[in-house]
Formats: structure tokens, sequence, C-alpha cells
């Protein structure tokens, strides 16, 4: 053991109780020696066991139909959200607005996003009614199972745009060790071979298979090969889906006007994509502790300081950077349309 390790241990200890994933860098979750003894099991089952009980009580938040669909799925789907008068007036709008965007290179691909913080909401008055609508917000919620507002991005997947190896996303994996919410909103079709947003059915759940293979994982994690497993966003090989008896994967090539929920503790992954392809969408982030009890009380919801998240989140990054305490991967590329090259 490092002398330096040593002062680490009680901030590893105490980061179990929190959403801290990463096997290689927190030595406490990527002990060996505990997860054989049943430490990421644990926290994995307390995590999914709170999770449901949490949407228990959030039930009343979305349709019997949509809660049937997820709780079976770990996704819910839902083709032509908004009316078509609607929906082109929001597409127009968020195409054509300009801001401030960040972007972060993985592997081929580029993640553009755009900020929708207060600017952004009054002046794309169409995106604020979206983001207000009851039902839209109550899937949100319902899936992160959690009362709380999750980030919005303006999204933009540029595919093929760097001589690189392939994109990372596109292997099946687990976001985290815990239940979560991401949602896209389509604004441009997607087709089957650019890059369609995939996701394995029902792999949201602890199965007695799943729980297998995320303790054998687990063990062996801290060195693993691929550093995205190492940072605890397990990857799940073909094989490892079939021997956790998981269904074939469906791939979200659907046309623009739809809305995908997903939980992404689930296995899903980024379609391959054929061509150099651009997809937009208004995409949702949410996450918080995954142990608290309680669904609501979350302070950073409230209006006014849930859309000033994520430029102060951006700042602080930038802050740390510059301070060598961190490195921030979503660099500022001045102001953009989600087309822009
Ligand atoms: O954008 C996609 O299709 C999926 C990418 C992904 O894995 C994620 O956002 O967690
Ligand atoms: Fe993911």
């Amino acid at each position: 053991m490092k002398a330096a390790d040593i002062v680490k241990y009680p901030f590893w200890t105490l980061a179990l109780a929190t959403g801290a994933k990463s096997f290689r860098d927190n030595k406490v979750i990527g002990s060996p020696a505990l997860n054989r003894m049943g430490l990421h099991v644990g926290r994995i089952s307390l995590a999914h066991d709170l999770a449901w009980r949490r949407r228990r009580r959030l039930a009343g938040l979305v349709s019997p139909d949509d809660r049937a669909a997820f709780d079976r799925d770990g996704f819910v789907a839902k083709r032509n959200f908004l009316d078509p008068e609607t929906f082109a007036r929001l597409k127009e709008q968020t195409l054509n607005h300009r801001a401030t965007a960040r972007e972060m290179v993985q592997g081929d691909t580029i993640t553009r996003r755009i900020a929708i913080d207060g600017p952004a909401r009054r002046a794309l008055p169409e995106v604020d009614a979206l983001l207000r609508r009851k039902d839209w917000s109550g899937l949100m919620r319902y899936v992160g199972s959690y009362d709380q507002e999750p980030l919005y991005y303006v999204q933009t997947i540029l595919s093929h745009v760097a001589d690189a190896a392939p994109d990372p996303q596109t292997n099946f994996h687990a976001d985290t060790f815990h239940p979560s919410v991401k949602a896209w909103f389509f604004l441009t079709d997607v087709a089957e071979d650019e890059g369609p947003f995939c996701y394995v059915p029902g792999s949201h759940r602890l199965t007695p298979e799943r729980i297998a293979w995320e303790r054998e994982m687990s063990i062996g994690a801290a060195e693993h090969s691929d550093r995205y497993s190492a940072r605890g966003s397990f990857r799940a090989s073909a094989a490892d889906l079939e021997r956790m008896k998981l269904p074939k994967s469906v791939a979200f090539a659907v046309p623009a006007n739809t809305l995908v929920v997903g939980d992404t503790v689930g296995f899903h992954a980024r379609g391959f994509s054929a061509r150099p392809s651009r997809r937009v969408e208004i995409w949702a982030y949410g996450r918080r502790n995954p142990f608290l009890p309680w669904a609501g009380f979350d302070p950073l919801s409230l209006p006014g300081i849930a859309e000033a998240r994520i430029p102060l989140m951006w700042k602080a990054l930038d802050k740390a950077q510059a301070l060598g305490v961190g490195r921030n991967s979503w660099v500022d590329k001045g102001e953009k349309r989600p087309l822009d090259d």
C-alpha cells in the first residue's frame, strides 16, 4: 500500500454511500477482496431496491401503460410526442439556436452539448413548454426514481468526424451501478445505420444472472483492460448478455418527434453508423445520490436553480482543470448552432 493511500481510505470509504463508481480510482470500491465478500453486489442491491421503492411513490406521475412498459422494458418510447405543428416550431427554433457549445471527442465521434439554461428557455419558448409538460416531467421522474428536474441539453452526435478508433459508446454497457434516467427527444429522423440508440429490453432488472455477472466483474474491475469498465461503466459482450439470458437489443431507428426515456443501468449502446451522420436531440440526464430513501426534497430542482446548474458545472470543471485538479473533457467551442460544423 502506498503511504499516500492511507489518508485517502477514509474518503474512499465515505464515498461508498454516494454514487461514486470508479473501481480504478477508489481502492475500497475496487477492492477484489471486499467485492468477493459482496461489497459491490450489496451496493447495487440496495440501490436498486431503494429506486423501486421510490418509484412506487412516484407511480401516479405516469400513465398505467407507460409504467407497465417501463417496468417490463427499462424504457418508454413515444412516437409523435408533440402535434406536428408544435413539433415543427420547436425544431425550427432549436436548430436555429446559437449559443455556447461544449464538445467532447470519444473515438471518431463528437458529442456537442448546448445547455438549456435560463437564457435558452427564454429564447426557445416551445422547448420551455415541452419541459413543463406534466406527461414529460412525470416520465423523467418515474424512470429516474426521484422527484428531480434533470439536466437538459440540445445534444448533437456527429459520427465519423475524426480519423480514430470507433466510438466507445457503441459497446453495450451500463452507465453506472444504480438506476438513473436519460432521455432523447429526437429532432432529426434516425436511420437504422446512422447510430441509433439501442437498448436491451428488460436489462434494467437485477436478476440472479445479472447479480452473478456483476459480482464477477466487480472482482476484476479495478484492473480491467477496458478503462470504462474500470471506471464503473461495465461493458457487456454479446456472450455476457446471452449468459444473463437477455433478449436481442432494440434499435431506436425512429422518426423525429419520438421521445425515448430509459434507465441506463440497463444495457444500451449507440448503434453502428455506416456513414458520417448528425443526430440532434433534446437530451436529459438525471442523477442523484442513489441511496436516499426519499424521492423529493431536491433543492437543486427549484426553479431558478435548476436552469443555472449546467453553466455553473461547466465553469467549475474549467476551474478545476486550471487548478490542475481535474480534466474537463467538455471543451468550449464558442457559439454554434446544433447542426453547424
Ligand atoms: O447516444 C446514444 O445513442 C447512447 C450513448 C450512451 O451510451 C449514453 O448516453 O449513455
Ligand atoms: Fe451510456
